[in-house]
């Protein structure tokens, strides 16, 4: 090995341990999910939700302390066929619902029909975790 080659990967080794240290990088194995509903599921008013999350924690929203680099809230994505740019904030409306206060599960009356699901986890600013913390997209019927 080289004087150039060592450099090169004393570099690469630092710029990794800094990109984790600042990224909110949830570990291996962590996710986020609906649970007891399956994908095609049919479901009635008022549509009970509850949010799994496993290997990363919850947090309200706003958090500054240490934890929030190892926790964050919920985000529910309602109908939303093209997921949010994963480098900003997480937009705020009706079809991008924030759980800011760590909220677990919500109760939403939904239209008739056809509704696809999808949770994304967001930090302290609602911004996604990196890789972001995405749930598989599910769609339900609502009779
Ligand atoms: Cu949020």
């Amino acid at each position: 090995m080289n004087k150039a080659t060592i450099i090169a990967l004393i570099m690469a080794f630092t710029t990794t341990a800094a990109t984790q240290a600042f990224a909110h990088s949830p570990p291996k194995g962590a996710r986020v999910w609906f649970i007891g509903l399956e994908d095609g599921a049919v479901v009635h008013n008022p549509v009970k939700l509850k949010f799994g999350i496993e290997g990363f924690g919850i947090t309200p929203a706003g958090t500054r302390s240490k934890k929030r680099h190892t926790a964050g809230h919920h985000h529910l994505l309602l109908d939303v066929d093209t997921p949010p740019n994963l480098d900003e904030p997480i937009p705020s409306d009706a079809h991008h619902i924030h759980f800011d206060q760590g909220e677990t599960e919500a109760v939403l009356t939904l239209p008739p029909g056809k509704h696809t699901l999808q949770l994304l986890l967001g930090d302290e600013d609602h911004e996604p975790q990196d890789p972001p913390l995405l749930s598989e997209k599910i769609t339900v019927t609502v009779e």
